[in-house]
């Protein structure tokens, strides 16, 4: 009998030590995945994961929070002031994946629309025959930029060159280019540098600058070239991605800024080759948060908003399907509603919001996606003003539901009503004395306020005047 207690007491302590083990583990496994989410831009996973559905324990953060230095030194730095008051980028994907547009050799391939030349492991000899079938012919620079600015982004930003090795713009570098290697001729980035600035948008350009399936030394192909750590890295990115960036920075005029993406085999030395041709040629250019050096902004990861307000400067890149690249069976649009709630979410909370559009092959923006945009630009026509150059909010309770958020500017709060109150609307924590109180569709009728202490009631209208999002503007 004794012997038996004892034994199954070791045998206790035994599993109890598993648990503990098993815990460890756990935790282990819980903050590299959260490490990795923090890293330069690892956190590119195709995630859908919405703010307020998050689980626990530890979900992996969609952007690191950093030091408060750090973040204002981000919003210190002079170069950013117009990205920081643009609040709403077009970010747009398209390259010769639009061409088999999700399925290859009558299979549908899952996945991201852009990754299929990886997903279905194509060799190069055979997708780079896309080149030759390439050509977009309604493709007009002038249309896209008019409906940029009909949607009310105040910047673009298109793949010059994505994973798949392929650049948008004529090359002296590779003849894998749009204008050298395929019967449309045209440089599509040049097209649209000139009509942007025609138009007013900031002009800036997506730059996959360590993955490129199409070369020997590029990171990503194995399938056609073997593992990424026999390849010589250093050769593709002096005679390639270097090069090209160079290109870019001298063709076109201005560029806003530059889009890297997978930091994969990238470290500080090799970073630092883009930094300083950017800084070199450009001054002015941004460098977003995925090179593998420092950037003058973060990015979350794909389709990533994070809970809280994050101090410094940062952006979500989010598609309005689930592709990035056009996918002719991806009917799965954001509506306009989820889209101005996720821009009003994400400025509240202090960050960018960069939306993708996937054209066709012919060069056609889905008219899915133009609708949805343009109904959020027609918003934005009278609301901009609560959107554009304004802060994070003053409060944060309402980041919990999703019934309101909250952008401010110097002595205004602008509150904007996703569910609209019946009779009045109250507010908790408000620090000064409120002046007035309008719709902002509507100033010149004054709303009834009545504030006690640091409780506010504001007396609305029966109707909503907006049936997505009614900004409601408090003065102190
Ligand atoms: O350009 C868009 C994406 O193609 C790019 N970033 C945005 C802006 C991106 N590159 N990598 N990732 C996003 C992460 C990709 C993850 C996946 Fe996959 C690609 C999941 C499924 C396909 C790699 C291949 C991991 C699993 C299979």
């Amino acid at each position: 009998m004794r012997i038996q207690v004892r034994r199954s007491q070791k045998q206790l302590i035994a599993q109890n030590i598993d648990m503990r083990r098993l815990v460890a583990i756990l935790i282990l496994c819980a903050s590299v995945t959260a490490i990795m989410a923090s890293g330069h831009g690892q956190g590119s996973q195709q995630s859908q994961a919405q703010p307020q559905a998050q689980p626990s324990p530890s979900p992996r953060p969609a952007i690191a929070q950093v030091p408060p230095e750090e973040a204002a030194r981000e919003l210190n730095n002079p170069r950013s002031k117009w990205f920081r008051e643009a609040k709403f980028g077009l970010f747009i994907h398209w390259g010769l994946y639009a061409i088999p547009a999700g399925t290859w050799k009558d299979k549908q391939i899952p996945g991201l629309g852009e990754w299929i030349m990886n997903r279905a492991k194509i060799p190069v000899k055979e997708y780079e025959l896309l080149a030759k079938e390439f050509n977009p012919v309604k493709f007009n620079a002038d249309e896209w930029a008019q409906f940029a600015q009909d949607a009310g982004v105040k910047y673009l930003t298109i793949t010059s060159k994505h994973h798949d090795g392929f650049a948008m713009f004529r090359s002296m570098v590779s003849g894998y280019n749009v204008e050298n290697g395929t019967p449309f001729k045209r440089d599509v980035i040049k097209e649209l540098a000139a009509a942007c600035a025609k138009h007013g948008i900031r002009f800036c350009v997506y730059y996959s600058q360590a993955q490129d399936w199409h070369e020997p030394n590029g990171a990503g192909n194995t399938w056609d070239f073997g593992p990424d750590d026999k390849k010589d890295f250093d050769q593709y990115l002096r005679d390639k991605a270097v090069p090209q960036v160079r290109e870019l920075l001298t063709q076109y005029g201005p560029i806003g800024l530059i889009w890297f993406d997978t930091p994969r085999l990238m470290n500080e030395a090799r970073a630092s080759q883009f930094t300083n041709l950017v800084r070199e040629l450009q001054p002015d250019t941004l460098l977003n948060g995925r090179l593998g050096g420092k950037g003058d902004y973060r990015s979350t990861g794909d389709n990533r908003i994070p809970n809280e307000v994050v101090p410094g400067v940062w952006e979500v890149p989010a598609t309005i399907n689930d592709t990035w690249g056009f996918k002719s069976y991806d009917h799965n649009w954001k509506s306009v509603e989820d889209i101005t709630f996720k821009l009003v979410d994400i400025v509240s909370k202090g960050g960018n919001y960069l939306l993708n559009v996937g054209p066709t092959s012919e060069g056609v923006i889905p008219e899915e996606s133009v609708v949805r945009l343009r109904a959020v630009g027609a918003w934005l026509k009278p609301n901009g003003q609560s959107i554009y150059g304004t802060s994070p909010t003053a409060f944060g309770a309402e980041l919990k539901g999703k019934d309101w958020r909250c952008t401010t500017k110097p002595g205004k709060y602008f509150i904007h009503l996703f569910q609209w109150p019946n009779g009045t609307f109250e507010l908790d924590g408000v620090k000064s004395k409120i002046k007035k109180s309008y719709l902002l569709v509507d100033s010149k009728n004054k709303l009834k306020v009545n504030q006690s202490g640091d409780k506010v009631s504001i007396t609305l209208p029966a109707r909503a005047p907006d049936k997505v999002d009614s900004v409601l503007v408090l003065e102190y």
